[in-house]
């Protein structure tokens, strides 16, 4: 068992491809299964009872998928037959009729599953993820989305050392058996895909609670962990709450069991997985108190419960066809979070965070080796189309549907997307059909967007013939790997012209650019008005406009558009920055008043100046040049950032008194005062670093949570001062055993601006507490190491070779997760010469790795184009 899984990793000399036009309805269906667990870390046993009927008119035999099982026996109607045969991992077994029962079993070894992917082991307890390939690693199955099933289930396991035993829908019996055993049967009444099964067994302890829907039914809800974690779930339990409440509310989605349960695992390769009733969550996402997370992990907790809750209808009830149409469910269902998110807190600042993380991941894979459209057309592994592209830009081409319509006629669009493919695996075509059939509008163009990658380039200039201000819109798509030509995309851009005289705009228009070229007149202007375009972000692409730096500053000031006044701010600052590292001396006094403006502006919510006096990432710095220069990019930036400190100093210093020590609270004000004070403390520490690490130290040891304790150790891990290696031990010694905040420490120090990053991070690889087993651990070390553009890209290459040999060595324990580390090597093409030799050295090293999984080959062979 344990060998031929091992072997399962080794990718055949030229991997499958599969195509997105090659997709066949099954040849089987499978409308009921029972599967029956005798359970056990080292040895599992797993029989299944498929109903198969034929699909279509056809003589082929049915096929099952299997990766690393051995058929231990196959019964057609009841009799043992040998007619079998294996190919490759599947199992084909002839069938003579239309229908009939078939039965296998295999055995499977959960605590030697490091993949993470079917049944495995995490701290004691035995889980499964099966989306998107994982089921056939637990038993025989067609593993694909479009074949539903109702699953019966019935688990045996050691009762005490398994005391809970959970799986979807309700639990229908319960018994003790011999030899210490208990066993549990579930049955699920929704037919689902096998992507959708769960099961955990473990020594859990539940923070149970209900909520009345709409209709007045009663919903058991438990949140399942570790007894002395359960104080930590209140707030993902009121999150789950508040987003059932939402969906009834806002989408008119009702849940449809008596049950609805959440488990927290520590070993996880992702967030969480939206099993039908039964979520399975990375415990990062589930666990949180004041002592052990900060206020973004609290937000992070939020979103994710929300999402998996959301996928019961934009996933579970209506499934996807293929794996092509991933973003029917993802993008949706992460439009219908971040919603959600806007709902419970600042909309503006929610706004500007997803549009910090679209371009912080989504951006550079969109012009990188590995773009690929919403709905990609073909992949060896689906694994690696789990992406920012698929996810986040999916979410964005249906929040454009959304701006186009408006919320009402959207909603009469999911309503008939919801009413036609109840039940169904669909597609993205289907969803589209339904906003243009319900909402009413003609989508030909905009199709374009699930069909061509790449970022559009969006250049506006604003000139003035008499009295009448022409605005002139240009785009173009820039080509992307399969795609050198592409057609222009439907744009829709929400826009203003601003009078400088008044500091006023006279109405927002929304206008959908279609063509690559046009102009826009505004008659009854005296002067040239200021450009506020692509308002609330209203379209996912690059904007370049002729705006002055003054035209900046006063949108800074007066835009009514958070969104576009926080965006006018980060251009002003960028436009500095891109001038000093070209060499030509820029002035920040632009920046240093636009800061100032913002700080002392009495009707701006903090959370909002929080993020608005932010200079840009150096990453994303990095994006706007032709050849990145980390060097010169971290030297203006941190140049600008000591000016603006400065200038400010008596005010920062002000800032962090007014927004200092009060008693927590998990409030937006109290999450507000938080973050300016950070900022505060940032900026402090910048200006004057001796007092800077003198207020870090004492904060890092006052405060009465992790925000204010993380803002104190960040702000030390970035400098010299002998405080710096004190708070890293107290911060050690404190949460020693405990893995989310212990990974904060592995982070903090992975992420540091300091020049001896990479040997700290070498040294860390030694530390005990480091594991390739634990996703969140290497993601926290590693992960942190190769997004931060200083230490990652440092002269000399060492840092290539480094992820190179940590993505190999990762490979055979966890192929799924370690591919997902190849991507910052795939930024080769921007840098200059000498390190984009040693960025394909290590991916060529990569590549040529006898026995490399097809995952991790997929990606760096893809890289090297
Ligand atoms: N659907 C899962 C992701 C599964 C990832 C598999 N590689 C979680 C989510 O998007 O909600
Ligand atoms: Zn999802």
């Amino acid at each position: 068992m344990l060998d031929v899984q091992t072997a399962s990793l080794v990718a055949a000399d030229t991997p499958h491809i599969v195509r997105r036009e090659d997709y066949r309805p099954p040849d089987w269906l499978v409308p009921d299964i029972a599967l029956d667990f005798d359970l056990g870390a080292a040895k599992t046993h797993v029989a299944a009872t498929l109903t198969v009927t034929r699909n279509g008119n056809h003589d082929r035999p049915l096929v099952l998928d299997g990766d690393g099982l051995v058929p231990l026996s196959v019964r057609v109607d009841g009799q043992a037959v040998n007619d079998w045969r294996m190919d490759g991992g599947r199992l084909v077994v002839p069938l003579a009729g239309n229908a009939a029962t078939v039965e296998t079993e295999v055995e499977i070894a959960p605590e030697a599953n490091t993949q993470l992917m079917g049944l495995y082991a995490s701290g004691g307890l035995l889980c499964t993820q099966c989306e998107a390939e994982g089921f056939r690693r637990i038993t025989f199955f067609p593993d694909r989305p479009d074949v539903l099933s109702r699953y019966a289930v019935r688990m045996v396991a050691d009762k005490a050392a398994y005391p809970v035993l959970l799986a979807n829908g309700d639990n229908v019996a319960n018994g003790d058996a011999e030899d210490g055993k208990h066993w549990a049967e579930w049955r699920d009444p929704h037919p689902k895909p096998c992507y959708l099964f769960a099961m955990v067994a473990g020594d859990l302890s539940v923070n149970a609670d209900s909520f009345t829907t709409i209709s007045g039914r009663t919903v058991s809800l438990g949140i399942w962990v570790r007894a002395a974690d359960v104080p930590k779930t209140a707030h993902a339990m009121a999150a789950l709450k508040a987003s059932m409440a939402w969906d009834e509310a806002v989408y008119g989605r009702e849940y449809d069991l008596d049950i609805f349960n959440i488990v927290a695992v520590d070993d996880f390769n992702f967030g969480a997985m939206e099993n039908k009733g039964l979520n399975i969550f990375n415990s990062r996402y589930i666990l949180a108190d004041p002592d052990t997370a900060t206020d973004l992990d609290y937000d992070g907790v939020t979103g994710v419960v929300a999402h998996e809750y959301f996928h019961n209808w934009s996933g579970n009830r209506v499934t996807c066809r293929d794996w092509f149409q991933l973003s029917l469910k993802e993008g949706f269902t992460v439009f219908r979070d971040q919603s959600f998110s806007a709902d419970q807190g600042s909309a503006a600042v929610k706004r500007i965070e997803d549009v910090r993380g679209l371009r912080a991941s989504q951006f550079p894979e969109d012009s990188g080796p590995l773009a690929h459209p919403i709905r990609p057309e073909s992949y060896m592994e689906i694994g690696n189309f789990y992406t920012a592209t698929v996810y986040n830009k999916g979410a964005e081409v249906i929040r454009m549907m959304h701006t186009m319509l408006g919320a009402e006629r959207f909603r009469r669009g999911t309503d008939l997307y919801f009413d036609r493919h109840d039940g169904q695996a669909a597609t993205c075509e289907d969803f589209v059909r339904a906003m243009e059939d319900g909402g009413g509008i003609d989508l030909t163009g905009f199709r374009r967007w699930y069909e061509q990658a790449g970022t559009p380039k969006l250049t506006t200039s604003v000139r003035m013939d008499g009295e009448t201000a022409v605005l002139s819109l240009e785009q173009s798509v820039p080509a992307t790997p399969g795609q050198p030509v592409k057609a222009p995309m439907p744009l829709p851009l929400r826009l203003a012209l601003f009078d400088r005289a008044t500091g006023e705009h006279r109405g927002e228009t929304l206008h959908v650019l279609e063509a690559a070229q046009e102009e826009l007149r505004f008659d009854g202007w005296a002067s040239r008005p200021v450009l506020s375009i692509n308002r609330d972000f209203s379209a996912p692409v690059v904007v370049e406009t002729d705006r002055t730096p003054a035209d900046l500053a006063f949108l800074s000031a007066h835009d009514d558009d958070p969104f576009a006044r926080y965006e006018a701010m980060q251009q002003l600052m960028l436009d500095t920055l891109v001038a000093d590292i070209s060499g030509n001396p820029a002035d920040p006094t632009a920046v240093i008043d636009a800061v100032g403006a913002t700080l002392g502006d009495p009707d701006l919510d903090p959370a909002f100046i929080g993020e608005a006096v932010l200079l840009p990432s150096e990453a994303f710095i990095g994006d706007q040049m032709l050849v990145v220069d980390p060097e010169a990019i971290s030297a203006a930036r941190e140049k600008l950032r000591i000016a603006v400190a400065k200038a400010h100093l008596p005010r920062w210093r002000a800032l962090y008194e007014a927004n200092g020590a009060r008693a927590f609270e998990y409030s937006p004000q109290a999450k507000g005062a938080r973050r300016i004070r950070n900022v505060a403390l940032g900026s402090i520490a910048a200006a004057d670093p001796v007092e800077g690490a003198k207020l870090a130290f004492a904060q890092f040891g006052a405060a009465d949570n992790m925000t204010d304790r993380m803002g104190a150790l960040m702000t030390l891990a970035n400098g010299d001062a002998p405080e710096r290696v004190a708070a890293l031990d107290i911060f050690y010694n404190r949460y020693r055993g405990n893995a989310l905040v212990i990974d904060k420490w592995f982070s903090t120090q992975a992420l540091s601006t300091r020049t001896d990053t990479l040997a700290a991070v070498e040294e860390l690889l030694r530390h005990p507490d480091f594991a390739y087993s634990n996703p969140n651990r290497f993601r926290a070390l590693v992960g942190a190491f190769s997004v931060n553009q200083r230490a990652f890209h440092a002269i000399g290459g060492r840092g290539y070779a480094f992820l190179a040999d940590q993505i190999l060595a990762l490979d055979p324990v966890n192929p799924q997760t370690a591919a997902k580390m190849v991507p910052p090597l795939g930024r080769w093409r921007r840098f200059d010469e000498a390190r984009a030799n040693m960025i394909r050295a290590a991916l060529e090293r990569i590549v040529a790795q006898p026995g490399v999984s097809k995952d991790v080959y997929e990606q760096a062979s893809k890289s090297l184009v």
